[in-house]
């Protein structure tokens, strides 16, 4: 790995974003495609995040600034990659479902999501089930990530999968869902296709969803 790229991969680790834009263009002006700084750059540091989160020596709000200073990187990359129709990991149509303004852990799933390299269209929060279906047919997204706080709003897990089951969608991608009260068990009865626990955890599970 060159040592810019090192550089860069330690700044996300340390949820340094005054650094990180910096080290992303002195890494496109040494020449490094944007892929390679992506992949080898940001993706390690996230990864590094991901585990250190897993294992509990990280905690949400240092995991929010790795986070942050990924964005403040993915800035000045995500232009570039469009530009060079950069192969993602897979497209990932997610927010908070309708009702439902907390936004936080939403977030972070998104954001390691696209530390793993996955293309993301976050719809914000308390978003209707129509669209999320006209997101999907927007994008062709493989994936339908919900996230729902209160245990009023699991419904409209339900009902977004309903809506996409009218619209004739539902075989087209894979669903995943998530909160603190949501249970793999609920998971299975609105018939979605993966839950997880974590924002480190649904990045694994993206990963699996969308290879299967
Ligand atoms: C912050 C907060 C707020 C903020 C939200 C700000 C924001 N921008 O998000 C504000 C102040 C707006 C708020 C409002 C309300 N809140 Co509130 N809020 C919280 C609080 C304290 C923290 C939530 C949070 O951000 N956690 C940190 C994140 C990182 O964790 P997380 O969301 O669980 O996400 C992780 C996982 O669940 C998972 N995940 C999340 N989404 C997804 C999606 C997918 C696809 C996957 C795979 C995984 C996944 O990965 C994430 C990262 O690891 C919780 C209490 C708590 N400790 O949970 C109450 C809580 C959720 N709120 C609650 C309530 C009642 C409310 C209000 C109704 C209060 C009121 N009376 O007005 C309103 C509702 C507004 C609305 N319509 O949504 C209750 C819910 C009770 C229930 N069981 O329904 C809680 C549990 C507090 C309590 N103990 O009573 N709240």
């Amino acid at each position: 790995m060159s040592e810019t790229l090192a550089k860069l991969a330690q700044a996300v680790i340390e949820g340094d974003m005054g650094a990180t834009p910096g080290l992303t263009q002195q890494a496109l002006d040494e020449g490094l495609d944007p892929a390679v700084i992506l992949n080898d750059g940001l993706m390690p540091g996230m990864a590094h995040v991901g585990e250190a989160f897993r294992s509990g020596d990280m905690f949400v709000p240092e995991v929010l600034m790795a986070a942050r200073a990924m964005q403040a990187s993915m800035d000045l990359l995500r232009p570039l990659l469009v530009a060079t129709d950069t192969k993602m990991a897979g497209k990932i149509v997610i927010g908070t479902v309708k009702g439902d303004l907390h936004d936080i852990g939403k977030n972070l799933v998104a954001m390691m999501c696209e530390g793993a390299g996955f293309d993301i269209t976050d719809l914000g929060r308390d978003v209707d089930p129509s669209r999320f279906v006209e997101a999907v047919k927007e994008t062709n997204a493989e994936i339908v990530a919900m996230s729902a706080l209160l245990t009023t709003t699991m419904r409209s897990m339900e009902h977004t999968i309903q809506a996409l089951q009218e619209a004739g969608l539902r075989d087209q991608v894979k669903i995943m869902v998530g909160g603190a009260p949501v249970t793999q068990e609920f998971a299975d009865q609105i018939g979605a296709d993966g839950y997880a626990p974590n924002a480190a955890a649904a990045t694994d599970l993206a990963k699996v969803l969308v290879k299967g």
